[in-house]
């Protein structure tokens, strides 16, 4: 079963945006920021500096929300979220995909 570790509003919609708009069926795990529940020894053990969000699967956990979202629409190519890979469209997703995290997130 798919684990979704988060906490609206934050970045952990974005994971659970792609979840939903794929169809996946997966499981809530919330993550009170504001009790403090990211420093847990368990959830640190998922996410070692204690953001939220991060995806357990059967065979893998990560985090990054937008290496999330990645993943999951490659995981599900017949859904058509992304380009091909390889194409100059492609390469027009990750120009996008990144700029979201690097230069929209800090400010
Ligand atoms: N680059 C990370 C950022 C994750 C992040 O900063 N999450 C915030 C919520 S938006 C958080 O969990 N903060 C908790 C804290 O700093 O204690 C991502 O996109 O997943």
């Amino acid at each position: 079963m798919t684990e979704l570790y988060e906490y609206p509003p934050t970045r952990s919609q974005r994971a659970k945006w792609a979840l939903e708009e794929l169809g996946i069926e997966y499981s809530s795990n919330m993550i009170n920021l504001q009790e403090g529940q990211q420093n847990s020894d368990a959830y640190r053990a998922i996410h070692p500096l204690g953001v939220v969000p991060a995806l357990k699967t059967d065979t893998y956990t990560i985090f990054e929300s937008i290496a999330i979202v990645l993943q999951l629409i490659d995981e599900h190519p017949e859904q058509n979220l992304a380009p091909a890979v390889g194409t100059p469209e492609r390469a027009i997703y990750y120009q996008w995909s990144v700029f979201a995290c690097a230069e929209v997130d800090p400010p």
